[in-house]
């Protein structure tokens, strides 16, 4: 662990001088936050981009409640977040002393290990239970990485002792010999390894690879490899190459996307519609590629059948059908081309979703910051006109549960651990929900945040689901927009000003990629006001400009199948039935 982020409290007082003590010795960077949900995104976003386990530390009592947020985030994205939580010893338990609940085991089964550190346990014994859990080990086997809660009996005194100083500072120098410089892994959605191609007497089929969250840049390898159309998420990281298709949630309904055979699952799809279908789709042969464990669902919950190498899952693919991958290239071409037409034509001054999304991405990949994705519409929008190319940013999105917390202080961490500036592109509702994750004191590394908050006045995605349907009816607009809409007329630049940190607002997409051209320094907000009532229209009008695109390449495609079929066999495995 490289960083520790410390909530204030009593109980935890000696905990907080340990971390001092360790900081001083430079075997640990302290970060101090005064909400504890806060404090454990940070930890949470730090663990993300460094790949390696980062803390939180707090007293007892509802402090510790205030973690479960980022616990469930942890366990389901499977990010090692190290939970330290001061508490009562036994004798106080259970007795109405002040600030006391139940708090070993709290997390229940979303955390890997639960450990109640008391004052005469053996500690190297039971911190070992800890560590062990971290990595992947644990006392009912194997289990993927994830949370983990320390919760630390106190008794007193709370405080230093004049000769406890200089045992702290050993103590600290040792831990710092033995943490010493080893780099950080890096972020887990980046590593790369070997990936396998097709044998020889594999077949071809219309198979293509969908990238979900978290895949890595592998699945765009193993795609190019076997020729293979490439349909990848932003938070997938392999969102670039020449076999990535851009908006191809929009080609999936399409005759071109009906042709699909075969898909190969590699991270876990979260964002449309559109993918869960064809996942679901009847004729079409499903199988995911993966570790062995995952936290995100529970075995023989799926359709998919479980690979667990390269080799199996290029065995399954086989190499794509004569002029398939070029077919999704052209296709994927005629929609980004389409989605960019469509917006570039819309008024001056009149920012959306999707240019937003597009400009920020663009921005992101020319400076090498690294792209923080919202939940909601932010990071659909960005799926769908983010332009893959030869070099994509790095993304990282809380999607293991969605939420719409925690955003900004995920970010805030990504920015403080991974060493490279982070533009966050989040929803108003989002950035208002973790508002409060500004406040940082003086005296606090200060990290090079860009928010970039799409500001509709409310929860646009709603507008985009059934519920935008009924709120056009007279009966129920009313009700949809109060408890869907959740409208808000919040200031964002007085909010600012009350944080101490810098705002500009954008009033269309010009002046936007005017202020993403400046490198982000410190904490900046940069608003965009973007219309919630239009968002159903807009995106009617993108798909059908994107419909008409597919069926041209779709056309192209059957002329060239014409052509195939007269040929001679083209392999053991063939086309399987359309
Ligand atoms: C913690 C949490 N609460 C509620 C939700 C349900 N939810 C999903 S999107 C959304 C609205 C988000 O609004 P905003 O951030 O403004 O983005 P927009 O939809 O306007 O693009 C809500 C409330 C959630 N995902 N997480
Ligand atoms: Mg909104």
């Amino acid at each position: 662990m490289r960083h520790l982020v410390v909530a204030p409290g009593s109980r935890s007082a000696p905990l907080a001088y340990a971390a001092a003590a360790a900081q001083a010795a430079g075997a640990l960077e302290v970060h101090v936050r005064v909400d504890e949900r806060s404090a454990a995104f940070t930890a949470l976003g730090i663990a993300r981009a460094t790949g390696r386990p980062a803390g939180v530390l707090t007293t007892s009592g509802t402090a510790v409640g205030n973690l479960l947020p980022a616990v469930l985030e942890a366990d389901h994205a499977e990010v090692p977040l190290v939970v330290l939580s001061a508490d009562r010893p036994p004798e106080l338990r259970g007795t109405g002393a002040n600030q006391t609940t139940r708090q070993p085991g709290m997390f229940g089964d979303h955390v890997r290990a639960a450990v109640d550190l008391l004052p005469d346990d053996d500690v190297p014994a039971r911190l070992e239970e800890v560590l062990a859990a971290l990595a992947g080990r644990g006392p009912q086997g194997p289990r993927p990485a994830g949370p983990v809660h320390l919760n630390v009996a106190l008794r007193e005194p709370l405080h230093p002792a004049p000769e406890d100083g200089p045992v702290l500072a050993a103590r600290a120098r040792l831990l710092a010999a033995r943490t010493g410089a080893r780099p950080d892994p890096g972020p887990a959605a980046v590593a790369a390894g070997p990936v396998a191609v097709p044998p020889p007497d594999a077949g071809t089929a219309r198979s293509v690879v969908v990238a979900g969250d978290g895949a890595g840049p592998d699945a765009a390898r193993f795609a190019e490899a076997c020729g293979l159309p490439l349909l990848a998420e932003p938070s997938s990281n392999a969102r670039s190459g020449p076999h990535a298709v851009g908006a191809y949630r929009l080609l999936l309904d399409s005759p071109l996307g009906r042709r699909i055979e075969r898909v190969l699952l590699v991270g876990r799809p979260t964002l449309s519609r559109p993918v869960g279908a064809l996942l679901a789709r009847e004729g079409v042969a499903t199988a995911a590629v993966r570790p062995a464990l995952v936290a995100w669902y529970e075995p023989g919950r799926r359709r998919e059948r479980v690979l667990t190498s390269w080799a199996e899952a290029a065995a399954f693919t086989g190499r794509g059908a004569p002029g398939w991958a070029q077919v999704w290239r052209e296709a994927g071409a005629a929609a980004d081309g389409a989605v960019a037409g469509l917006l570039a034509a819309e008024p001056p001054g009149r920012a959306t979703g999707p240019a937003v999304a597009a400009a920020v991405w663009e921005a992101c990949r020319r400076d090498g910051a690294v792209l923080l994705a919202g939940s909601s519409n932010p990071v659909r929008d960005l799926d769908l006109a983010a332009r893959p190319g030869p070099g994509s940013p790095l993304v990282l999105a809380n999607r293991g549960l969605a939420g719409i917390d925690g955003t900004v202080a995920t970010a805030a961490g990504a920015a403080l651990g991974g060493g490279r500036p982070v533009r966050a592109l989040l929803g108003d509702l989002t950035f208002l929900h973790d508002v409060s994750s500004l406040l940082l004191g003086p005296g606090e590394r200060e990290p090079d945040l860009q928010l970039v908050v799409l500001n509709d006045g409310g929860g646009g995605i709603f507008t985009t689901l059934e519920h935008g349907v009924l709120g056009e009816q007279e009966e129920y607009r009313a009700v949809v927009e109060r408890f869907f809409g959740t409208p808000h007329e919040a200031r964002l630049d007085a909010l600012c000003a009350g944080y101490g940190v810098a705002h500009r607002r954008a009033a269309g997409v010009a002046e936007l990629e005017q202020a993403l051209a400046a490198p982000v320094r410190g904490r900046s907000v940069l608003e965009v006001v973007v219309d919630r009532r239009g968002l159903r229209d807009l995106h009617a009008r993108i798909r059908a400009a994107v419909a008409r695109a597919a069926a041209e390449a779709a056309a192209q495609d059957t002329a060239q199948d014409t052509a195939q079929d007269t040929a001679p066999d083209n392999g053991a495995g063939g086309r399987t039935g359309r």
